[in-house]
């Protein structure tokens, strides 16, 4: 019965989160998890305001990162999962990696490391 239950639990996917961000590169560390549904990251808490180093997006879902509280941005930064229906502006999509159903991006590469203030997960 142990096993079976242990076998369970191996075969849940890895996140049920749509998004997920890291403090640390290569998604190390606890990440901070936000469904598409959500919109509770309009300011971020201060423990993760300047933070965010690597972030997880689930195929046909994409994030926007601003680097201000509220939505407001002297830089915005999209990050595309796989498997979108539209073809917008893609770029940030070649220094992704395929993670577990999604894509997995390191900020530092982007001149964005540990500027975001909010975030938005959304779906295509
Ligand atoms: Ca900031």
């Amino acid at each position: 019965m142990k096993r079976l239950l242990l076998l369970a639990l191996i075969a849940q996917p890895a996140f049920s989160a749509d998004c997920l961000f890291y403090k640390e590169l290569n998604r190390g560390g606890t990440p901070l998890e936000q469904n598409s549904n959500q919109n509770s990251a309009y300011q971020l808490a201060t423990a993760w305001n300047d933070q965010i180093s690597s972030v997880w997006v689930k195929d046909g879902f994409y994030a926007v990162l601003f680097d201000n509280p509220k939505f407001q941005v002297s830089k915005v930064l999209y990050l595309y999962g796989s498997g979108l229906s539209f073809s917008k502006n893609v770029w940030d999509r070649t220094s992704g990696t395929a993670v577990n159903g999604g894509t997995g991006f390191n900020l530092d590469g982007l001149g964005y490391n540990k500027v975001t203030s909010s975030v938005l997960c959304l779906k295509d």
